[in-house]
């Protein structure tokens, strides 16, 4: 016996990532509905040895839902999010749909559970860049203070989706046979130019917003303040588009408020951190990269060192797999812990 999951937009990268995460935890199903638009309703699915038909998700749709995860853009969360809570279904929503909403908590559960109990129907996912970064800040957060935060984002195309990865496919073999193939996607679907993400960095991720900054900058900035509980804390980011598949990498520089913090007091903090791996021995070039983090639900964090010139300055090297701990495993926990809490 379990509870009634019903995952939308479950033919998606970020959707498939869910359905493995929730087989793989053991998810406490009792009935799971797989929802889609109507484009990919009628796909067949797989999961624990049963198919299952992908339905076109409609508002009755979530009729006897307990649990909706939310993975299908930010339309249809906006469309069917108050529809499925409407009809008394919890909703865990992966888009920017309501991250910003007051009424709506922001977790990432190893840093901020609690919010979780003052759902109104809806908790948000974070950005995946989002995420990784503070599960490592939270630990310093706690023992040293935190003032500032600037951060500089490697990104993998899987975070603009699957046509992404094609791209980057399509991209890197035309240019190594030596033809010549436009891009037509990256860095935004539908903008007016596009350039070649193969061999190449993009500095642009999302939409410019008026300020100059991109949207998925601001969608660091902003969302690291809420989940933080910080609203003084100051936030910068530069986010960059690069040629391989699966996990975000992320430079960020960092001031405490304590002084006298040494490496070594960073480096106990993100050891014994839930969900975070120290992976950082400099003599025995001992750093995760996006490769050796694709496949896990852990944030891993290397390269700290103090900087030469600000006494409570530090830089990190954090990296994520971005469809796992970025956004469907950090779903489902969010899901477990509706459940282990009673905040269903
Ligand atoms: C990217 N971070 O890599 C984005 C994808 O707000 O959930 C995640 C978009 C989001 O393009």
């Amino acid at each position: 016996k379990g509870y009634n999951v019903a995952v939308v937009g479950a033919t998606g990268a970020v959707g498939q990532k869910m359905l493995e995460t929730l087989e793989k935890k053991d998810f406490p199903i009792g009935q799971l509905l797989l929802l889609s638009s109507s484009r990919s309703a009628g796909t067949k699915i797989n999961f624990k040895g049963e198919t299952y038909t992908v339905q076109e998700a409609k508002p009755e749709s979530f009729e006897g839902v307990q649990i909706a995860l939310f993975s299908a853009g930010g339309s249809v969360s906006k469309a069917l999010a108050h529809e499925a809570v409407s009809r008394g279904a919890v909703v865990v929503d992966n888009t920017s749909a309501f991250r910003m909403d007051p009424d709506v908590p922001l977790v990432v559960p190893e840093v901020n559970e609690i919010d979780i109990e003052k759902h109104n129907g809806i908790i948000a996912n974070p950005n995946c860049s989002t995420i990784q970064m503070v599960a490592a800040l939270k630990p310093i957060q706690d023992a040293h203070g935190l003032n500032r935060v600037m951060v500089s984002t490697y990104q993998a195309v899987s975070g603009a989706g699957a046509e992404a990865v094609e791209e980057l496919t399509d991209l890197s073999q035309a240019f190594l046979n030596g033809e010549d193939l436009d891009p037509e996607l990256l860095p935004v679907k539908g903008e007016k130019k596009h350039y070649p993400i193969a061999f190449n960095a993009i500095p642009q991720i999302d939409v410019f917003q008026e300020n100059g900054y991109t949207f998925e900058e601001m969608k660091m900035i902003n969302e690291t303040k809420k989940i933080l509980h910080d609203t003084e804390l100051s936030v910068a980011a530069t986010c960059v588009r690069l040629p391989f598949f699966t996990s975000h990498a992320e430079s960020v520089y960092i001031e405490v408020d304590d002084t006298n913090v040494t490496v070594q007091d960073l480096q106990r903090l993100i050891e014994e951190a839930p969900g975070v791996v120290l992976e950082d021995d400099p003599a025995n070039q001992v750093y995760p990269t996006p490769l050796s983090a694709v496949g896990k639900s852990d944030v891993f964090v290397g390269r700290i060192r103090k900087d030469p010139d600000h006494p409570n300055g530090f830089h990190l090297w954090v990296v994520s797999d971005n469809l796992l701990k970025g956004a469907a495993w950090n779903s489902v926990q969010i899901a477990e812990s509706l459940i282990k809490n009673n905040w269903l």
